[in-house]
């Protein structure tokens, strides 16, 4: 029989960070409680979270790479908000987040996950915030805390 390896939802060791942008922060303030509600529930103790604020989703790639070279997490949630409006800004924030957090999901030493709402509407964004389309802060959390427990069972792991 083939082992198989998976994360569980359960306990994660080790303490979280959330980085989370203030731009949009009607946005970005419930998917930031949607992840902090999904950490704690799912048994990560408060005192095991950090909360770093960075002003747009611009400097979420550098928060969130200067945290995970401290080596204290075991995973990072990044949380964000880049709504289209009538210049190519959008086009350029939400490309440099993608890649930056992508980079730093493959190169850093701990679980990276991406809560980052790149959206054409407000409505879009106010639908995955919490309304009607779930709130990608608790889905981006919850996978952290999977990857979390995934990467404590590689081979290697310490
Ligand atoms: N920052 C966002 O987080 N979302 C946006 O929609 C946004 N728009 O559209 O301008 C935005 N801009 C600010 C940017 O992230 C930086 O903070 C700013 O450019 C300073 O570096």
């Amino acid at each position: 029989m083939p082992r198989t390896f998976e994360g569980n939802l359960v306990n994660p060791r080790g303490r979280f960070a959330i980085t989370v942008s203030r731009f949009n922060s009607f946005i970005t303030e419930p998917l930031l409680a949607g992840a902090l509600d999904a950490l704690v529930r799912h048994g990560v103790a408060d005192g095991d979270i950090d909360v770093f604020k960075c002003p747009g989703t611009w400097e979420l790639p550098g928060l969130t790479r200067r945290l995970a070279e401290s080596g204290k997490y075991a995973g990072i949630v990044a949380l964000g908000c880049v709504i289209r409006g009538g210049t190519p800004h959008f086009e350029h924030v939400s490309a440099e987040v993608s890649k930056g957090i992508g980079q730093l999901s493959l190169n850093a030493g701990c679980a990276v996950t991406f809560g980052v709402l790149t959206t054409d509407t407000v409505e879009q964004a106010v639908d995955r915030a919490g309304v009607k389309a779930g709130n990608k802060g608790a889905e981006a959390a919850v996978a952290c805390i999977e990857m979390v427990n995934l990467y404590a069972q590689l081979p290697g792991a310490k």
